[in-house]
């Protein structure tokens, strides 16, 4: 694992700086690191969000999210989207997500997500919103999605790294 010391660095004083709005903050929490925490400004009058974070596992022991809580929703789960026969779903998932020792699980648009539902007033782009994350081992983390705009396919600066979806296909959203 020689040579992978300075990116980590890199990344911290970013953290520190908190002058580079456009970067993901990233939290750490014992052997996870949560980095890349967005979600996307809301439509006139839905009620629901999906909020997306990068977690990795540095250690040796698997951790599991099991829950989260956002002030902003009345209630957050975890869900799983998936494509079957061109129909996008989704699900949640009661029994948490799995993060492996040594893998790195990304929530993301067409995967997983935290389904943030009953949003008490409606995300805007420049948002900060704070989320309280359920580990299993780790405990409660608290991250913040920042808010982009209504389509947006990543977090700031990440543009299109999406490739060929055209849209998440999620509920409350229409092109
Ligand atoms: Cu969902």
């Amino acid at each position: 694992m020689r040579g992978f010391g300075t990116p980590v660095l890199a990344v911290s004083l970013i953290v520190l700086g908190a002058v580079a709005p456009v970067k993901a903050q990233q939290v750490k929490a014992g052997d996870l690191v949560i980095t890349q925490a967005w979600s996307r400004a809301t439509p006139n009058g839905a009620k629901t969000a999906a909020g997306y974070l990068t977690i990795q596992n540095k250690g040796t022991n698997a951790d599991r999210l099991t829950g989260a809580s956002a002030d902003v929703a009345g209630k957050t789960e975890i869900h799983e989207m998936s494509m079957s026969g061109g129909v996008m779903k989704m699900r949640p998932l009661d029994n948490g997500l799995q993060i492996a020792a040594g893998k790195t699980v990304k929530l993301a648009p067409e995967g997983y997500h935290l389904m943030l539902e009953d949003l008490k007033n409606p995300l805007k782009q420049g948002d900060k919103i704070s989320v309280m994350l359920d580990f299993e081992k780790a405990g409660k983390v608290q991250a913040t999605l920042d808010v982009q705009g209504v389509g947006a396919k990543g977090p700031g600066g990440e543009g299109n790294m999406g490739g060929k979806m055209k849209m998440d296909g999620h509920a409350g959203m229409k092109m």
